[in-house]
């Protein structure tokens, strides 16, 4: 399969807020490396991503975000030292005025929702460079007409159109579905198979009947992103029943994981192209998840979602198994 990658990732090597302390964040380098280096093992075709248009991240993302993100380290290291990342430590939550201060730890709340996701230096060229490596991938297919692979770091499912958050910035799925349709696909689904519920791809398309959004993901009743995800949430308006979330309590196995697939692929309505957000942290020994889905499951997880036989784009979200990753990956790519 072609695979679309880069090495400017590595500009991004984040922190979090992780049980209190300020760690090493689990949305390594080192994971985009093991993928890279797992698919060339395998004989994959690996090519260099194009720049994005600015005018295609601005019909997903509020260009006031985009701007703010670009320019957030810069501001940053005026006031601060350059060893700290960038992160506010309070948001805009219940009771208070969603309204964009003018100070920038302010606006670092304002424009984000979790303090698992911090801005270093090399997060906006980083972000950037994995919305063009999403949209390089969806040029590709559509040119080829072959299934491809984007190996999109950082993440991009939990970012809104102007709030990062959940490892994300740039929701690479989203912007993939939107070059799709510009490309005159009349309906694209996007099917997140990722461990968290994509809470960013769920709220960009919410209101629309362009984008169908079918995600299976761990409870939000036990897990991240805890105020997303739940089964009611079916669209609004022109997106009413657009929307559909499978959850699944913590420690499903693949049996119980597989027969949530069948659903999702089978309420899959009237689309031209499918956006697959591929996380591998559903994987048994992944240290965020608790599912269990092994190496060789997902080989079978990837023949299921092609047998649909949709023009499809892959990009990689989740997965912090680091010494596993990129078998899992490959092994989902084979499969496909
Ligand atoms: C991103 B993706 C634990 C903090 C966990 C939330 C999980 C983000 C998952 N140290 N942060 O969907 O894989
Ligand atoms: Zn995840």
């Amino acid at each position: 399969m072609l695979v679309i990658a880069s090495e400017v990732h590595h500009a991004h090597n984040a922190l979090e807020i992780s049980k209190g302390a300020l760690v090493r964040s689990a949305e390594s380098p080192e994971r985009a490396d093991m993928i890279l280096s797992a698919l060339d093992t395998g004989g994959h075709q690996i090519s260099e991503p194009r720049s994005a248009d600015w005018d295609l991240l601005a019909r997903v993302h509020d260009p006031a975000y985009l701007k703010f993100l670009e320019g957030a380290w810069d501001r940053w290291t005026e006031e601060h030292d350059a060893n700290v990342p960038a992160m506010s430590f309070m948001w805009p939550t219940r009771g208070f005025a969603a309204r964009q201060p003018d100070d920038l730890v302010g606006q670092l709340g304002y424009f984000s929702f979790a303090g698992d996701t911090s801005i270093v230096a090399g997060t906006w060229s980083a972000a950037l460079e994995a919305a063009s490596i999403a949209v390089t991938a969806t040029d590709e297919m559509g040119r080829t007409n072959a299934p491809t692979f984007g190996l999109c770091r950082p993440p991009g499912h939990h970012a809104t159109s102007d709030q990062f958050g959940g490892y994300c910035y740039l929701n690479n799925a989203a912007i993939s579905a939107q070059r799709l349709l510009d490309a005159g696909a009349d309906r694209v689904v996007v099917l997140d198979v990722d461990y968290h519920h994509g809470n960013g791809t769920q709220s960009i398309f919410y209101d629309r009947s362009d984008v169908q959004f079918i995600s299976i993901h761990a409870d939000p009743r036990e897990e991240f992103p805890w105020f997303a995800g739940y089964d009611d949430e079916r669209g609004v308006g022109a997106g009413e029943g657009w929307n559909l979330n499978l959850p699944l309590p913590r420690e499903t196995g693949f049996a119980a994981w597989a027969s949530a697939l069948d659903s999702a692929l089978s309420a899959i309505e009237g689309a031209d192209a499918m956006v697959v957000s591929l996380g591998v942290d559903t994987y048994e020994n992944d240290p965020l998840g608790t599912f269990g889905l092994t190496t060789e499951n997902f080989a079978a997880v990837g023949a299921q979602i092609a047998s649909v036989g949709l023009p499809t784009v892959i990009l990689q979200e989740g997965g912090y198994a680091v010494s596993n990753i990129g078998e899992n990956v490959a092994s989902f790519l084979s499969g496909f």
